[in-house]
């Protein structure tokens, strides 16, 4: 039933865990030692951030309050992001917050409040910051305003429920790597399935099986295509041909595909008739008859910038063979990011593909751990979050339109919403000054709070905007249990050092503001940390137990380190149990079926949202001024921002700057050398990057991941920022992909790329604020 995993942990190291993986760790006299699962066939390098990070100077070591807020109270203020802070004890700082939650909830209610509070946080699952703070605010304060999707998935978590099933039924529980390295012929791969992405996973995964299952698919005759402007989107163990598109204009591409397919009859037209809806509606805008317009892959081929013929080549290889359309999450965080999320489906539904073993549809594989994996049998510890009095939210995106505009309404998924009025922001285990587009707008828009609240294991750009920042605990200072519903290693998650300097918590910091709350017991249950982990353990043990089978105490768990356990049946999900039964296994849509075209969506009336996957030609494209395109992709050597100090990170940037690749042609037209600093910008503001040259990059687009912590140049100046450091957010767009999803949209926007000759300005991101005197 439930196993001991044998190999782990080797002896003298402490179980422990990360969204990059299962690792072991022992903290000596020569510093942190980590090192990944033993069997772990490919692990990844991010854990190598951990030594050295325990005591980085860039680690919050004290309550802190910002000196406007001190002295002149809550309120908007146009100091936050640049004041200075003072230090505070514990013990007041709780109370002034505390008293300054008591006030916003008396005075505008739990609906003044925004606890969104979007972010990875770490891997344990009692830990888990942003359920913590969902935890409290629930329990102590009435509710908050939260926030729905995800930046990851804002598109396609709303446009897949109205075509196929839940984002969960089509990424996680479909096709997996097993059925790809058994019966797949053909992988298209739009965006790619890059490594970099698919060796994380929130929870943390002890084995990273990606790359030997494209080589071993790819060994078997499995021919990949990786369909992305960077080459390096998929692993050579594919040995893919490249087919290097432009950005944005996948969809273009598909319709080009599938136009040749239909107009060459080579359509399977019984699937379309047995398992799919809409098919004629959506036939007529490909063919041309509802608009004049042929999709022909001599139509695609300008948009997306590959060969008319080598299009229609690759549509005609398809038919007769089993073919899996891979769409990765980065399309989707675009501009009508939900168009090639559908287009992807229809094109897989054209070629007769959806529900076969290793075929049809796989959104999402490869861009993280938990796809094509089995899901375990039984449920994993998670943190209660209570009820939530407050109804209201906003899609996670619209975060800054919602403080900029209280009171404005706008589209989503069919409705009329109206933004609420924000008093106070609470955030923990995330940081919007990573993950939100345009940051200067976003400054100006936490300046029209009245109260900022972080806990932050690390001064970031965002505790940098907060009144008040109050210095958590890191994953390796406390107990935790790590598991993830796609892995089957539960991980007893040891303490590997003590906490640096005052931190604490988040569970402690959020039990004492509720015991000056009165709200103690209701979010604490009487329990201490120790004892919510024997409690949420009890959950598993209690389903496996169900199952018929043993399952160890608590204790044994603690002292074995890990627990493995039974997973489910490669079964194919809800596609292959409505290919193999139509009526008795409908699709979760309107019509049972395959949603080629939709009449609910078609129905909002949203022109950049129809009603069948359609080209919407992009606004945010490069123009004269601003002739390149930027992809802000996710970086390879940390997670998000997460742990930029680390050695990883900091390995791979050059004189602690951010490295952008360019090709040769586009440098060398510019003047730029290999290692050269070079200016991106646009109008929203620029940053400083150094430049590599790279033939593996399609001409015309510069990459900078993101990551790399926002360090303007001038925090006193207004005007658009000069990020030093290299965050591609001071460029990127935040506005939503349409009114369907209103997701996020910050992988791709426009820039212009120069040599920047100035005296560089010191990069200062991991530099903390000196406190002031009281
Ligand atoms: N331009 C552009 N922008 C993007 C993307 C893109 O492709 N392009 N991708 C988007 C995507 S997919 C995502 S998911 C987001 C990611 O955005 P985030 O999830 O917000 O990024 P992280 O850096 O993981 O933020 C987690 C924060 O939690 C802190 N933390 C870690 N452990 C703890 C803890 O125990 N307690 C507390 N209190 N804090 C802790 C970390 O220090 C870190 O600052 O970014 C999005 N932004
Ligand atoms: N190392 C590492 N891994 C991660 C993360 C991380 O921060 N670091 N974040 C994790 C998270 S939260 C998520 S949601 C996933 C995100 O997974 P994705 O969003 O898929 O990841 P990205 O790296 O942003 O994008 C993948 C690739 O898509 C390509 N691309 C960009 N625009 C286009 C386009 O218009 N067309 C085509 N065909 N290709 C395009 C880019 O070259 C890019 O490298 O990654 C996860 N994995
Ligand atoms: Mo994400």
């Amino acid at each position: 039933m439930a196993d001991i995993d044998t190999a782990f942990p080797s002896p003298g190291m402490l179980p422990h865990s990360a969204h990059w993986g299962v690792f072991q760790a022992r903290l000596d006299r020569s510093g942190l030692i980590v090192q990944p699962h033993p069997d772990d066939p490919d692990p990844n390098p991010i854990i190598e951030n951990f030594p050295g990070a325990l005591d980085h100077p860039a680690r919050v070591t004290q309550p802190m309050v910002r000196r406007g807020w001190l002295e002149n109270g809550p309120g908007p203020d146009a100091r936050r992001g640049r004041d200075e802070f003072v230090a505070m004890s514990w013990d007041e700082v709780l109370d002034r917050l505390a008293a300054e939650l008591s006030r916003v909830k008396q005075s505008h209610g739990p609906e003044a409040i925004f606890g969104g509070s979007y972010g990875w946080s770490s891997a344990g699952r009692f830990h888990h910051a942003q359920s913590q703070v969902h935890r409290f605010l629930n329990t102590s304060l009435g509710g908050y305003v939260r926030s729905v999707n995800s930046y990851s998935a804002g598109a396609s978590g709303v446009i897949l429920p109205h075509i196929l099933g839940s984002m969960d039924e089509v990424a996680r529980r479909n096709v997996t790597w097993e059925q790809i390295v058994a019966h797949t012929d053909v992988v298209l791969a739009f965006g790619g399935m890059a490594l970099k992405n698919s060796r994380v996973a929130s929870g943390g995964i002890s084995r990273h099986v990606e790359r030997g299952a494209m080589h071993d698919a790819a060994r078997r005759g499995c021919r990949f295509f990786c369909i992305s402007p960077l080459r390096s989107d998929m692993p050579a163990e594919a040995d893919a041909r490249w087919l290097a598109i432009r950005p944005g204009a996948d969809t273009a591409l598909m319709l080009g595909l599938m136009h040749t397919l239909v107009a060459e009859g080579m359509h399977d037209r019984a699937f379309l008739d047995r398992y799919c809806d809409g098919w004629d509606r959506f036939e007529d805008y490909l063919v041309g008859r509802s608009d004049g317009q042929p999709k022909s892959a001599a139509w695609a081929a300008p948009k997306c910038d590959l060969a008319a013929a080598e299009i229609a080549e690759l549509a005609r290889s398809l038919p007769g063979k089993r073919v899996l359309v891979t769409v990765s999450h980065s399309l989707q965080r675009a501009e009508h990011g939900e168009q090639p999320v559908w287009a992807g489906a229809v094109l897989a539904a054209v070629l007769g593909q959806l529900g076969l073993p290793g075929g049809g549809y796989a959104y999402a594989l490869g861009t993280l751990a938990h796809y094509g994996k089995r899901s375990n049998a039984v449920p994993v510890a998670a943190l209660p979050q209570g009820t939530n009095g407050v109804k209201d939210f906003i899609p996670v995106a619209r975060v800054a339109d919602m403080l900029l505009h209280p009171g404005q309404s706008y589209a989503y998924n069919g409705q009329t919403r109206t933004y609420p009025r924000i008093r106070l922001a609470y955030w923990a285990g995330g940081n919007p000054f990573h993950h939100h587009q345009d940051l200067a707008r976003l400054a100006m828009a936490f300046r029209q709070l009245d109260t900022f609240v972080v806990h932050e294991i690390a001064w970031t750009a965002t505790a940098r905007h907060a009144d008040i920042v109050l210095p958590s605990t890191m994953t390796l200072e406390r107990e935790d249990i790590g598991a993830t519903p796609t892995d089957p290693l539960v991980v007893a998650m040891h303490r590997i050092a003590p906490p640096n300097g005052q931190a604490r918590d988040d569970y402690d910091i959020f039990a004492a503001l509720a015991g000056r709350l009165g709200t103690h017991e209701a979010f604490t249950e009487g329990r201490t940390s120790r004892q919510w982990l024997e409690h949420l353990y009890e959950r598993t043990r209690a389903a496996l137990r169900e199952l018929g089978g043993e399952a160890p105490d608590f204790e044994t768990f603690w002292r074995q380190g890990s627990l493995v356990l039974p997973q489910r049946e490669d079964d194919g999900g809800i596609l292959r149990a409505f290919r193999n039964d139509p009526a008795g296994a409908p699709l979760p849509t309107p019509s049972g079926k395959v949603q080629v075209s939709s009449p609910v969506v078609a129905g909002f009336g949203y022109a950049d949202c129809p009603g069948h996957p359609a080209w919407l030609a992009p606004q945010d494209a490069p123009t004269d001024a601003h002739p390149l395109y930027l992809v802000a992709n996710q970086p390879a050597t940390k997670l998000h921002s997460q742990l930029d100090f680390g050695r990883h990170s900091a390995g791979a940037k050059r004189d602690g700057r951010e490295v952008c690749t360019m090709h040769p042609d586009d440098a060398v037209a510019r003047g730029i050398r290999e290692g050269d600093i070079v200016r991106l910008s646009n109008g929203r503001g620029a940053c400083l990057a150094s430049a590599a040259l790279s033939t593996d990059i399609r001409p015309g687009v510069v990459q900078l991941p993101t990551g790399a912590w926002y360090d303007p140049a001038d925090r006193q100046d207004d005007g658009p920022p000069l990020c030093v450091h290299g965050n591609p957010n001071v460029l990127t767009r935040d506005a939503g992909t349409s009114s369907l999803a209103q997701g996020c949209t910050g992988q791709l926007t426009a820039v212009q790329a120069e040599r920047y000759d100035g005296p560089l300005p010191a990069i200062r991101a991991f530099e903390p604020p000196v406190p002031g005197a009281r």
